[in-house]
């Protein structure tokens, strides 16, 4: 008998985005291989499995994927596990709503502008820009407006059951509230932050954070 084809994901230990793709792999009970690749020192390592030199990868067999979006959706797809897409046309809509927010509006400022110069460099010992993170400070309020009007009665964004748009955000939400003016701009959203709370006290997330 063969054994089933083994998922290798190839990502970078602080990459916010590969974190999301470990969460993914985690919540659905799937064991995956890691293969580290640091897009910014080995571009062009990176750039053997993704056009645009970035990480993640998500490699199954001879099948391989690049861009989180379409990660997400292939393991919840192609594996056995909890469901972490509902069915119904409108939560669905909002899962795949709050998935474009956090790609579009709320990884630059929140990850690459305030945690990145505000946390991460910082903690690396590198040189860290103060402005970038003021900006991306100031560039994160209407996104966080924007998801505290999307949250709804339960306790994720699709109710009751995490779905594909709390694994893809809550990463990047987590990495700005770890800047204290980030965490403080989150306090003033009281669902977003209780919203937070929850994914944060998830066994998938303390497994898979990478601080
Ligand atoms: N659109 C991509 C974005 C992935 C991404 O930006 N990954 C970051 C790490 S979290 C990266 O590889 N950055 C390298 C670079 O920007 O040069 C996705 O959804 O997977």
């Amino acid at each position: 008998m063969t054994s089933p084809p083994r998922v290798t994901l190839h990502g970078y230990q602080h990459s916010i985005y590969s974190w999301a793709v470990r969460l993914t792999l985690s919540e659905k009970g799937v064991d995956w291989d890691w293969a580290e690749v640091d897009p910014f020192l080995e571009p062009e390592r990176a750039a053997r499995r993704h056009p645009f030199a970035k990480v993640p990868v998500l490699v199954h067999g001879s099948f391989a994927v690049y861009e989180t979006v379409a990660i997400l959706q292939y393991v919840d797809e192609a594996f056995e596990g909890p469901a972490l897409q509902p069915s119904a046309p409108q939560p669905r809509a909002r899962m795949r709503q709050v998935q474009a927010i956090a790609d579009a509006y709320a990884y630059w400022p929140m990850v690459r502008m305030l945690y990145s110069h505000r946390v991460f460099l910082p903690r690396q010992g590198e040189e860290a820009d103060r402005a970038e993170a003021r900006e991306g400070l100031s560039r994160a309020r209407p996104v966080l407006d924007a998801l505290e009007g999307l949250t709804g009665e339960g306790p994720y964004f699709g109710g009751q059951a995490p779905s594909l748009a709390d694994l893809h955000l809550a990463p990047m939400l987590a990495a700005f509230a770890e800047a204290p003016e980030g965490g403080a701009l989150l306090a003033g959203r009281r669902r977003l932050r209780a919203w937070l709370e929850t994914m944060q006290a998830r066994p998938a997330f303390r497994a898979t954070r990478p601080w």
